[in-house]
This record gives structure tokens, C-alpha cells and sequence, in this order.
């Protein structure tokens, strides 16, 4: 039998219970519907925005209602963890991480946040013993943004990020459908827990970009076609992080010294930087989010000649793992040559002609044209 429990009470054990998780916000939804968002997901499908992200496609109707998947459920919770205060951040500077995306530079967020979901989870049973729930960070087939926005976590911005206005965008989220009744549910979009309390705008207004256009201005790559409308197929997040996703070969400079992911249109958001302004006084981002060690020894001559040993070493239980050693050799290509590493001609030239990858040695062919042109 589904448990029932009202939104207060929901409210008060996400409050006992998130803090000492690392979880920021906490909210949840009545599934009785399709995803906010469907139509909106749907259009993006039918206009083949998803670039080579074919399981995107695959998953069609269950991301555009999450009830196809789950016919139990009664419920979503959602959850969100912060992994920065902000952009810029005092350890940008660092040598060949500027390249790596900050959501990259510690351990797997997949892993850190399902942890701590799970066990705010079980510890919830302690309340309702009967709680059945499915969590799933990023990999699940759900439309996070759009639930995290019906949930009130925050509001989607021109740049199609998750935004809360203390906060900013630097956070993960997860979902759980849950056979959890909401008894009393209003529909108020407000979060049942957050960290950090937002300011005075109207919850209601789910557009507060206004008339900036900053994110859809400095993109590298042109990906925005429309406010909150990208085009995944030429993004640098796909084209660095999916060892599938390719920059068409007279774009490549266009990725400029991006080794992996791309924060471009977030860290030119202002509510960025005003969530680094506010940043001193709220508990920091996890320490599992924290820059590793490990990343600090790779170089660009190293990624160059990385073999799957070395990727396993270095790269297990990272976001990087998604790359496949063949995605970092061929982004370390593309960086050297975008940077004009002249001094790394050697290294590009032996990857042109020995590369165990046909991809990579046509990719380490064109670096090296790359690096011979005239100055
Ligand atoms: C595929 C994917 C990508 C693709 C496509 C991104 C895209 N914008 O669609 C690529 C590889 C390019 C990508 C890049 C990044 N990603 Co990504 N990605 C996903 C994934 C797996 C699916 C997203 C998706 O369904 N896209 C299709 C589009 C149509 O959906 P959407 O952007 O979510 O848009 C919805 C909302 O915008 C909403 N919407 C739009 N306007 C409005 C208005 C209102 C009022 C409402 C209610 C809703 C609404 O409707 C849309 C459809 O539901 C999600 C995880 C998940 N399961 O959701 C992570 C996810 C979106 N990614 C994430 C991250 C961190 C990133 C990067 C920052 C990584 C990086 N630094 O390189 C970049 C950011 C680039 C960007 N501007 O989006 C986080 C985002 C957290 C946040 N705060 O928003 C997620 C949620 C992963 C996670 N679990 O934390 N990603
Ligand atoms: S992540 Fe980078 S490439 Fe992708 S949309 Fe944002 S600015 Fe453009
Ligand atoms: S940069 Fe401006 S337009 Fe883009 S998400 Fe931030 S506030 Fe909105």
C-alpha cells in the first residue's frame, strides 16, 4: 500500500535530514501528469536538437512522462547539490584544469549525489517504513530541469540551466519517483527544503533573465538557436565530453582551449556572480567536488599519449571516465593545436601516424597541419 504524508511533514524530515548530506534544496511533485516541459522536449526531438545523443531519442516518451516507467509512482521528489559557489573561483587559474569544466574537476557527481539521496531515502523510512523510490542522478530518463522547476527549486534561464537566485546554476540534481501520496499538496511552487533562502522576486515568475541575452551572446560554438533552446549537436559539452559528439572538422578551433565540458554561459550569468558574492556564510560546496590530485599531474603531452591503463588510473570514478581514453587523446589534439603548442609537435605527429584509432589520427593529422601553418 502507498504510504500518505503531508507536505509540512515531508518538509520537516528533508529539513533533519539533507543537511547532513550535502543536499542544498529538496522539493517534490504530485505525479499526476505528464514532465513540465513535454511539449517543449518533444518539439526539441522532432527538430533533431539532440545531435548524436541517440538515447535521448530512444527515451522519448518516458522522459516526457516518467509514470510510462514507473506506473507505481505517486510522487517525485528532486534534489540538488551544489558543486560551486560561483564563477569565477580562486582555483581557475590552475594550469591545464582552465580546460576541464568545474563540474569535472572532482570525483563522479553521479556516485556523490546517489549516495547521498539514497540515504536521505532509507532514513526517510524511518517515517514512512512502507516508502518505495527509484533514485537516478542524470542517467534516469527524466526531464530534471523541468521537474526541478515545477518543484520550485529554481527557474530554467536562457542558457537551459537549472538557476536558483542564491544559489546560481552550480549544482547537480536528482530525481526519485516515489509511491509517496502527497496528501495535502497545494501546488505552491516552493522548495520543501534550501539551504539558503532566496530573495524577494515573485516564485511565480519563472522567467528572470530579462533582457539579458549574455549566456546566447558568448557561446564559442553559435549553440543556442532561441532562448532555452540549444542545439546539443554543437555544443562543447558534446563534442568534448561525448566521445561520439564531434566537432565538424572546420569548427574544431572553435573549441578553443576546452579539454572537457564547456562553462561558458554559466559563468558569464550574473546570478553567478552574485552567488559568489554570497557565498561566505553558507556551508561550502562537498569536499568531494574539490579539485583532485590526481587531475593536477595530467598534461596535454600526457592526454596526448593516454592508454587505457593510464585512463583507468587516472580517470575512474571522475566525470572524465564518460570521455573514453580516445575522446581525451582526441580533445588534448584539438586544445594543442587551438593553443599553438609547437612544442608538442612531436607527440601530434606520433599520434597522426600511430594512434591505434582511425578518428584520432585523422583528428591528430589536422593538428599537425594545424601547427606547421605560418605563424
Ligand atoms: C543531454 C544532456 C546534456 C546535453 C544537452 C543539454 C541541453 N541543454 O539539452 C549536453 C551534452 C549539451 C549537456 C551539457 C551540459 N550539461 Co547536461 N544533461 C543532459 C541530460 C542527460 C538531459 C537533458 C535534456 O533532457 N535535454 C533536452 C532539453 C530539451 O531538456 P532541458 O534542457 O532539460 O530542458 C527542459 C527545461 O529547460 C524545460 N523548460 C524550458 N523552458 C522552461 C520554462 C518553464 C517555465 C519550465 C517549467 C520549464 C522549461 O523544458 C525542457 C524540456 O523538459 C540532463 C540530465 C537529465 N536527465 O535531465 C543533464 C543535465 C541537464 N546536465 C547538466 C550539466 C551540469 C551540464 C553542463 C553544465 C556540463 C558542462 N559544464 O559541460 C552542460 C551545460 C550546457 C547547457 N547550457 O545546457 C545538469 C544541469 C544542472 C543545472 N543546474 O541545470 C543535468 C541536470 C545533469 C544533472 N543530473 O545534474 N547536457
Ligand atoms: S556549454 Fe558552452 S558550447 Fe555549450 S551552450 Fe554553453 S557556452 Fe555554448
Ligand atoms: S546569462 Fe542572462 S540570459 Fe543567460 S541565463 Fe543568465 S541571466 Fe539568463
Amino acid at each position: 500500500m502507498s504510504p500518505a504524508g503531508s507536505a509540512a511533514e515531508l518538509a520537516r524530515r528533508l529539513a533533519e535530514l539533507c543537511p547532513a548530506r550535502g543536499i542544498d534544496l529538496a522539493g517534490a511533485v504530485p505525479l499526476d501528469g505528464p514532465a513540465p516541459g513535454a511539449e517543449h522536449w518533444r518539439r526539441w526531438l522532432d527538430d533533431d536538437l539532440h545531435g548524436d545523443l541517440e538515447y535521448l531519442a530512444r527515451t522519448r516518451d518516458e522522459r516526457a512522462d516518467p509514470r510510462v516507467r514507473n506506473p507505481w509512482a505517486k510522487s517525485l521528489l528532486i534534489f540538488a547539490q551544489r558543486y560551486t559557489d560561483g564563477w569565477p573561483a580562486p582555483d581557475e587559474a590552475q594550469d591545464w584544469m582552465r580546460g576541464v569544466s568545474r563540474y569535472a574537476r572532482g570525483s563522479d557527481y553521479h556516485d556523490v549525489l546517489l549516495a547521498a539521496v539514497k540515504a536521505v531515502l532509507r532514513d526517510l523510512r524511518e517515517t514512512w517504513p512502507e516508502l518505495e523510490a527509484h533514485p537516478a542522478v542524470d542517467t534516469g530518463p527524466y526531464l530534471e530541469r523541468a521537474w526541478a522547476v515545477r518543484a520550485g527549486l529554481g527557474f530554467v534561464g536562457k542558457n537551459t540551466c537549472l538557476i536558483h537566485e542564491t544559489l546560481g546554476s552550480g549544482m547537480f540534481l536528482a530525481v526519485a519517483p516515489t509511491n509517496l501520496v502527497l496528501s495535502d499538496w497545494t501546488g505552491a511552487p516552493h522548495p520543501l527544503f534550501e539551504v539558503a533562502a532566496r530573495g524577494s522576486l515573485p516564485r511565480e515568475d519563472t522567467d528572470r533573465c530579462g533582457s539579458c541575452t549574455r549566456c546566447l551572446d558568448a557561446c564559442p560554438t553559435d549553440a543556442f538557436i532561441d532562448a532555452r533552446v540549444l542545439d546539443a549537436g554543437r555544443c562543447l559539452s558534446t563534442w568534448t565530453i561525448e566521445w561520439q559528439g564531434r566537432a565538424p572538422a572546420d569548427e574544431r578551433d572553435r573549441q578553443g582551449d576546452h579539454l572537457f565540458g564547456c562553462d561558458v554561459c554559466q559563468q558569464v550569468c550574473p546570478w553567478n556572480g552574485k552567488a559568489l558574492r554570497g557565498a561566505a556564510g553558507r556551508p561550502t560546496p562537498r569536499d568531494a567536488y574539490a579539485p583532485l590530485q590526481a587531475h593536477a599531474e595530467i598534461d596535454l603531452a600526457g592526454l596526448i599519449g593516454l592508454d587505457a591503463e593510464g585512463f583507468r588510473e587516472r580517470f575512474r570514478r571522475t566525470p572524465l571516465w564518460r570521455a573514453h581514453p580516445e575522446g581525451l587523446r582526441r580533445n588534448a589534439l584539438v586544445v594543442a593545436a587551438n593553443t599553438g603548442r609547437v612544442d608538442l609537435l612531436d607527440e601530434v605527429r606520433r599520434a597522426a601516424s600511430e594512434d591505434p584509432d582511425p578518428e584520432v589520427r585523422a583528428v591528430a593529422a589536422w593538428a599537425v597541419n594545424r601547427l606547421e601553418e605560418p605563424a
